[in-house]
Order: C-alpha cells, then sequence, then structure tokens
C-alpha cells in the first residue's frame, strides 16, 4: 500500500511500531525457555527490515527454544565477541533487499569461518534463488511457515554437509570500478539530469542513493541483472507518484551513458544492460 501511494510513510511505520509491540509482548507472556541451546537471530548491517525475524523470535520462543534477538541492522564488527559469549547453536539471519543480501553474505562467511552454523532467508532469496549459492548458510525456506522445524532440524542434526563453503568470490573490476568512481557517476548525473536543489534535485538524489546502492550490490554479486527486482520496484514507485516511467528511461539512460564516460570498459556490460532496460529503449 505505501509502495502504491495508499498508505503514507507514517502510516507504515504507526503499523510496523504497533506489530513490533505487539510480537514484544508475546515474547514477555511466553514462559521461561526449556531448551538451553541459544538461538541467536540477527538482521546484517543495513537491513532495517526487523519484523521478520521478530516474529521468528515469537515462534521459537513459543516452542520453548532460548532465543537472543539482536534486531535490525546489527554490525559486524565485535561479532565475533557475541557469538564467543552467548554460543549460539545456530544464528538466523534475514535479508530483504539486494544490499542486505552482500551484507548478509559478508556476515555469513565470518561466522561460518568462526564455526557458528548459520541459518537464513528474507524476500531477497525468494525473487532472487540463484543468490543462495553465495551464502555460507542453510536456506530455511520460502517463508517463516516452516523455519522453526528446519532451525530444530539444524539444532538437532547439525548437518555439516548443508553449509556452504565460506570462501568469497573476488570483487569483480566492474564492483571495484563502481565503489571507486561513483561519486564522480553521480555529480555527472547532477549536470545531465538536473542540478541539485528544487524538486527534480531532490528526487535525483534519492534516486542515486538507491539506485547506486542496488547497482553496487549488483556488481558485487557477480550480476547486474540482479537490478531488474529494482526496477520493477522504482516503476511503481513512479506511477504511484504520477511520475511518468519515461523519468526512469531518461535516467537509466544518462547514468548508463554517465557509467561508460566515468567507469570505462570496467563497467560496460553493466552499461549496456541499464540502456537496454531503460523504458522506451
Ligand atoms: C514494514 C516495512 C518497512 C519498515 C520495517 C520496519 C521493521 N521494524 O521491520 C521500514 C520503514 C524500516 C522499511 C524501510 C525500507 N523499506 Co520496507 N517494507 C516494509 C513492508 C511494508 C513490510 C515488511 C514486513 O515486515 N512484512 C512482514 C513479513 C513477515 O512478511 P514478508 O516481508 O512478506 O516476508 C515473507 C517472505 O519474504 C519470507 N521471509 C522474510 N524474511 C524472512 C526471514 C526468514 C528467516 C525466512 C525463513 C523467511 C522470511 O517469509 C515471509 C512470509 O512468511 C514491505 C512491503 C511488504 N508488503 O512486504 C516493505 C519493503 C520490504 N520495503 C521496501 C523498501 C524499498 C524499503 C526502503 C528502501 C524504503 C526507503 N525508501 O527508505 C527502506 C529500506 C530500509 C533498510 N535499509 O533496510 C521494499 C523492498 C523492495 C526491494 N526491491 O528492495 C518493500 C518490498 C516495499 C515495496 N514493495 O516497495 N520498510
Amino acid at each position: 500500500m505505501w509502495q502504491d501511494g495508499r498508505a503514507s510513510v507514517q502510516q507504515e511505520h504507526y503499523l510496523s511500531a504497533l506489530a513490533a509491540r505487539r510480537l514484544d509482548a508475546l515474547v514477555a507472556a511466553t514462559p521461561p525457555p526449556t531448551r538451553s541451546q541459544p538461538v541467536l537471530l540477527a538482521c546484517p548491517p543495513e537491513e532495517w527490515h526487523g519484523l521478520p525475524l521478530l516474529l521468528l523470535n515469537v515462534l521459537l520462543r513459543r516452542r520453548g527454544w532460548n532465543t537472543v534477538y539482536l534486531g535490525a541492522n546489527v554490525p559486524l564488527a565485535r561479532l565475533e565477541e557475541t557469538i564467543q559469549t552467548v554460543r549460539p547453536g545456530l544464528v538466523a539471519m534475514a535479508a530483504q533487499q539486494l544490499s542486505t543480501a552482500v551484507q548478509l553474505r559478508e556476515a555469513s562467511g565470518l561466522l561460518a569461518e568462526r564455526g557458528a552454523q548459520v541459518a537464513y532467508g528474507g524476500r531477497i532469496f525468494n525473487q532472487l534463488p540463484d543468490l543462495r549459492e553465495q551464502i555460507a548458510g542453510v536456506f530455511l525456506g520460502e517463508d517463516l511457515g516452516g523455519a522453526c522445524e528446519r532451525i530444530e532440524a539444524l539444532l538437532e542434526h547439525k548437518p555439516k554437509a548443508a553449509t556452504r563453503s565460506t570462501q568469497l568470490p573476488p570483487s569483480s573490476p566492474a564492483a571495484e570500478a563502481f565503489r571507486r568512481d561513483r561519486k564522480l557517476v553521480e555529480s555527472g548525473l547532477e549536470q545531465q539530469v538536473g542540478g541539485v536543489g528544487g524538486p527534480a534535485g531532490d528526487y535525483l538524489a534519492v534516486a542515486n542513493y538507491h539506485f547506486g546502492n542496488a547497482l553496487q550490490a549488483a556488481l558485487d554479486l557477480g550480476n547486474v541483472a540482479y537490478l531488474e527486482s529494482d526496477l520493477e520496484w522504482i516503476k511503481g514507485l513512479l506511477g504511484a507518484r504520477n511520475l511518468a516511467e519515461e523519468s526512469l528511461g531518461r535516467y537509466l539512460a544518462a547514468y548508463a551513458r554517465t557509467l561508460q564516460q566515468v567507469c570505462g570498459p570496467a563497467t560496460a556490460q553493466a552499461a549496456d544492460w541499464l540502456e537496454s532496460h531503460a523504458p522506451g529503449n
């Protein structure tokens, strides 16, 4: 509803906070855990969608598990210390977006290296099942319904074979070039699409922030086509705000040109993909 413009951000925040309070109240009303092995629940850095893991927390607590819910946007620094203190039988993580799938990939690698068993899920892994190949952990399924049984099976049997390699693929030249030159690309775009300041400038700054994050994530994950799910989201958002789809077309075409000019051959494939996906092309 929020994406369609039928609910305001304020209404969405109000309802999310209400849902979180209700879930917290359910946890508080649950009897003490009957199973001693802790289960740690944490969102990776920059992931603010904490509700799914909060819900999983309630479900696990109701089955007697001793959960430690760390919430949204948990930094990776000192995670090792936490693992040593809590000594969890399993760490459950969730990511809903492309950019936080990259963060979850890093967290899972780090945890697996320290010998922790990782399990995960989230919207982005449902949309792009290929991504599961890059995570050092066990996928818990497409919805929260069966997640508790899977977690219990993992805690009871600890299948080593189900955990993937913890070796991260080397960063691609395209990902490195964009990381290095993103600011230059964005200032080039400001000159092409419109100056900063005023409504157009505001939209551009917001678009650059979200789109740049998603593009960096797609390149980090090794496939610019992973951006497709974000483009659908942006199209819906523009439509709901009465902005023509051509503005996305112009933006993507200008992005492709600027990327090509600033980063050169390293990002040629990404620039071609953006150009061919610009509505109106
Ligand atoms: C509430 C909400 C927020 C709240 C979160 C509050 C909170 N405490 O969690 C806030 C305001 C923080 C937020 C922020 C943003 N959000 Co938001 N948000 C939502 C919303 C409306 C509901 C998400 C939710 O909790 N659903 C309840 C859960 C239980 O259901 P679910 O998400 O559908 O999950 C199902 C499966 O995916 C799966 N699953 C999900 N997680 C897990 C985990 C495990 C372990 C398992 C097994 C399964 C599983 O199981 C569930 C069904 O059983 C969705 C829209 C929607 N309808 O889903 C957008 C949505 C997720 N948000 C979105 C976006 C874009 C954003 C923002 C970028 C917006 C912005 N402009 O700033 C920021 C990003 C913040 C960040 N860096 O993380 C997009 C993501 C699109 C995309 N391509 O990335 C969505 C899909 C909305 C949309 N269609 O545009 N958001």
